[in-house]
């Protein structure tokens, strides 16, 4: 069928990117080659672009309403391709103080051994963002809800101060914690936005995907840059199909693992185990107001801080029997993670304090199980810490 940008999110998760094929399949076929005769000038290698992957990228750039989207093979991938393309030696980046881990690691440790300058600001206060502003700036950097403390910061007020400095200045948006169908950076003012598709885009935990999405000249340039000469990081046919799979579900998805983690947010509010409970639909959370306005749900990530030492938190931690004790987000079933120890353990003890990322966080990636069960399943481990 035809598609156009005007017609409903469900719509285009399923049909965008779908070219006639010759013998009418219903589920575009995956391409497992490499190279390609010259037929056709838009297909000549597959480290540069490939008819699978055109599919899924036509259907992000759709999602999220950018101009072209390029496909990688994972989170740190795009990001990456991203930065090696925007950035050179001799410019800054200013950087949220609360991201991903092994992004942090690439801002912190390895951005400046090819001269970029990077500073860590807390986005909450957008002076902080404009006080690290200089004219060598080039890249501004931020995830919301920041991964792992759920911290919201507010992408229009910050892009608006940002390009009023300097419009030149690319805000790269990694809109992973929500997926497309709960936040839309670009429209919100982002120049660029980046992707795990290992989490909610795919969904089914089967696969590392990544994705960069924005304007058709800077994406260009990712392709023929950041991607084929610099990091390789090139997505595979196979990948592309299941993400094309996974993104078939992306709304009913996200619709319910915002309705359990709501209900599962409200039960660990009054559980005695639990110091605090980050989850941006909670009306006393800190960012619950601007969550409100960005964002079309709350999301199915939320942060609690938990009573007790941390060995005790650790044994109680193992006696999940519905939910996994595993890193990564965005699948059907439950993980539940230490971050300290787990997905932040490239921060420093200073940085995690830093990022209020306490010895007691643990982060919760809501799954699409029965609500009632995963209640009994925390209720039972955490009856163990009183
Ligand atoms: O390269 P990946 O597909 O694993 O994605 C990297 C990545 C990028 N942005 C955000 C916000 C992410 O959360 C991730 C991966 N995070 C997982 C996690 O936090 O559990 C990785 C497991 S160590």
């Amino acid at each position: 069928m035809e598609t156009n940008n005007s017609m409903d999110f469900a719509t285009r998760q399923i049909h965008v990117g779908k070219e006639p094929d010759q013998y009418g399949a219903l589920v575009p076929p995956i391409y497992m080659t490499s190279t390609f005769e010259s037929v056709t000038p838009q297909y000549a290698y597959s480290r540069i672009s490939n008819p699978s992957l055109t599919v899924v990228e036509k259907k992000m750039a759709s999602l999220e309403g950018g101009e072209a989207a390029l496909a990688t093979a994972s989170g740190m991938g795009a990001i990456s391709s991203a930065l090696w393309t925007a950035l050179n030696a001799g410019e800054e980046l200013v950087s949220s103080d609360t991201v991903y881990g092994c992004t942090f690691s690439l801002l912190k440790e390895h951005l400046p051994r090819f001269g970029v300058k990077v500073t860590f600001v807390d986005m909450t206060q957008v002076e902080n963002v404009v006080k690290a502003l200089t004219d060598k700036t080039t890249v501004v950097y931020l995830e919301t809800p920041c991964n792992p403390t759920l911290k919201i910061l507010d992408i229009a007020a910050i892009c608006k101060a940002v390009h009023a400095y300097n419009p030149a200045i690319k805000v790269i948006v990694d809109n992973t914690f929500n997926s497309p169908y709960v936040q839309t950076p670009l429209a919100l003012g982002a120049d660029v936005v980046v992707h795990s598709a290992t989490k909610y885009i795919n969904g089914h935990g089967d696969v590392l995907a990544g994705f960069i999405v924005g304007k058709e000249d800077f994406l260009q340039k990712c392709r023929v840059i950041g991607l084929k000469d610099m990091t390789g990081s090139v997505m595979s046919p196979m990948t592309a199909f299941l993400v094309a799979r996974g993104l078939k579900t992306l709304d009913v998805r996200m619709e319910k693992h915002c309705a359990n983690a709501m209900k599962l947010a409200r039960f660990l509010q009054g559980h005695p185990a639990v110091e605090k409970v980050n989850y941006p639909g909670l009306e006393d959370f800190e960012g619950h107001e601007i969550a409100r306005a960005q964002m079309k749900l709350f999301g199915g990530m939320m942060a609690i801080e938990l009573k007790g030492t941390r060995e005790q938190i650790g044994e109680a931690l193992k006696k999940f029997k519905v939910c996994t004790l595993a890193v990564s987000l965005g699948d059907a079933e439950t993980l539940v993670e230490h971050p300290a120890t787990m997905t932040h353990s490239t921060y420093t003890a200073e940085d995690l304090k830093a990022a209020g990322i306490s010895e007691g966080m643990v982060r919760i990636s809501v799954g699409l199980e029965g609500i009632d069960d995963l209640i009994g399943d925390f209720k039972a481990v955490l009856d163990t810490l009183i």
